[in-house]
């Protein structure tokens, strides 16, 4: 990798600032000093107005004061460290409050400054938090040269935070299962969804949980979400739960007084392919007492995974998930229908019913049916949604 010229610590560059105060006059009495030091500076007059900029342009340094109307720079701190854990921030405050100051410390303000500021103080540091910040890019950068794997005590402050926001604002998505037979309600498969910018979909959520050693918290709240509405629908309706291979050593997992645990007979835990699974001795036993307690067991992904088949045997599941890779143009892919063909026939032999997931367009429905699967499931006939969603079979 080479440094590029920004971060290869040439200090003649100027200094960009972004400069966040919803007070004109101090707006402008700021950037008189800082642009007579021959730095550039962008001016926000409030706290979203600076996240804009900040995803469009590159900073070197955030200056921004605390007590704003809407966002306060408090709240412009930990969204910057959301999306970016380098780019320093200098706080400005006219009433300072320990609470502040230490929340500003918590979320890696670079330094919390009183106002009337002193042109110098203010210059200063506004320069040496510059260096600083191109510094941690360089360092980043040369670990990633490296190949360290180990995150540093920044980053993972940073990721911690960012993981915490994603496991407040979780919620659940559902997307229907539909008989292929007579085109009936099977199941709905909850989906977790966050709201954080910063972890956009649940791989990310995921790989976060993974590097923080947190994946128990995660399941755990998957878990206690999964279940909300159904207590909406009738008792015949199934609902499907991803779980993690870790989850199944996780003793809650086998609480009975838990709210999945109540419903365990409508529930089916899905556990993926791609994983593998480390402590095959403690999986099984963990299977056959969920399986006591009245859960099912799926296998997702079934073909996308490292395990080959083994996983799949020994857990005998009762319902089988075709990775959605398989069902990916299969009416025109004859090796994938000979596959899904030869996997349903053996399936349906051990008394397990295959899903086709990902089915995107009539004519893979049409094949997968063709082929023998038994429950469907995708965009085409219905994309994932807050409440139970309505489907529909497709075009004829
Ligand atoms: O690993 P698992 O099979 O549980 O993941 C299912 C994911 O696939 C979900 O995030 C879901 O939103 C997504 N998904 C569901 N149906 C479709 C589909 O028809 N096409 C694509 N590309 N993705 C889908
Ligand atoms: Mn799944």
């Amino acid at each position: 990798m080479q440094l590029s010229a920004e971060t290869s610590g040439d200090t003649e560059r100027e200094i960009r600032v972004l400069l966040v105060d919803d007070d004109d006059a101090v707006r402008l009495a700021l950037s008189r000093v800082l642009r007579r030091l021959k730095m550039s500076v962008t001016t926000a007059s409030s706290g979203n107005a600076a996240l804009e900029l900040i995803g469009a342009e590159r900073f070197d340094v955030v200056l921004s004061d605390v007590m704003m109307p809407g966002m306060s720079g408090i709240e412009l701190l930990r969204e910057i460290r959301g999306r970016d854990l380098e780019l320093p921030v200098i706080l400005m405050t006219g009433t300072p409050l320990l609470q502040t100051a230490m929340e500003a410390v918590e979320h890696g303000a670079y330094k919390y400054l009183t106002k009337p500021i002193p042109a110098t103080v203010l210059t200063e540091n506004v320069q040496r938090a510059a260096q600083l910040g191109q510094l941690a890019v360089v360092k980043r950068q040369a670990m990633e040269l490296l190949g360290s794997t180990l995150a540093q005590a920044g980053d993972r402050a940073g990721l911690e935070s960012t993981f915490e926001r994603a496991l407040a604002s979780l919620r659940m998505a559902y997307q229907p299962l539909v008989r292929s037979a007579d085109r009936s309600l099977f199941g709905y498969e909850a989906l977790m969804r966050s709201s954080e910018p910063a972890l956009p979909h649940p791989g990310a959520v995921l790989d976060a949980a993974e590097r923080l050693d947190r994946m128990q918290v995660l399941g755990r709240r998957v878990r206690s979400l999964a279940p909300g509405p159904m207590s909406t629908v009738p008792e015949t309706v199934s609902l499907f739960v991803n779980l993690h291979a870790s989850d199944l050593l996780d003793p809650t997992l086998l609480d009975a007084t838990t709210p999945l645990a109540r419903i365990a007979s409508q529930v089916v835990l899905e556990i993926t392919e791609r994983a593998t699974l480390d402590d095959m001795n403690g999986v099984r036993k963990a299977v056959a007492q969920l399986r006591e307690m009245g859960f099912r067991i799926a296998i997702d992904d079934l073909g996308a995974g490292y395990a080959g088949l083994t996983s799949f045997a020994s857990l005998e599941p009762e319902i089988v998930k075709l990775d959605m890779s398989l069902v990916r143009d299969v009416d025109s892919t004859v090796t994938k229908q000979k596959l899904i063909r030869s996997v349903s026939t053996l399936c349906h032999d051990l008394g397990m019913l295959v899903v086709a997931e990902g089915i995107e367009t009539r004519e893979e429905r049409d094949c997968v049916i063709e082929l023998g699967c038994d429950l469907l499931q995708g965009y085409l006939l219905a994309r994932p949604g807050w409440a139970f969603p309505d489907y529909v079979f497709g075009p004829e």
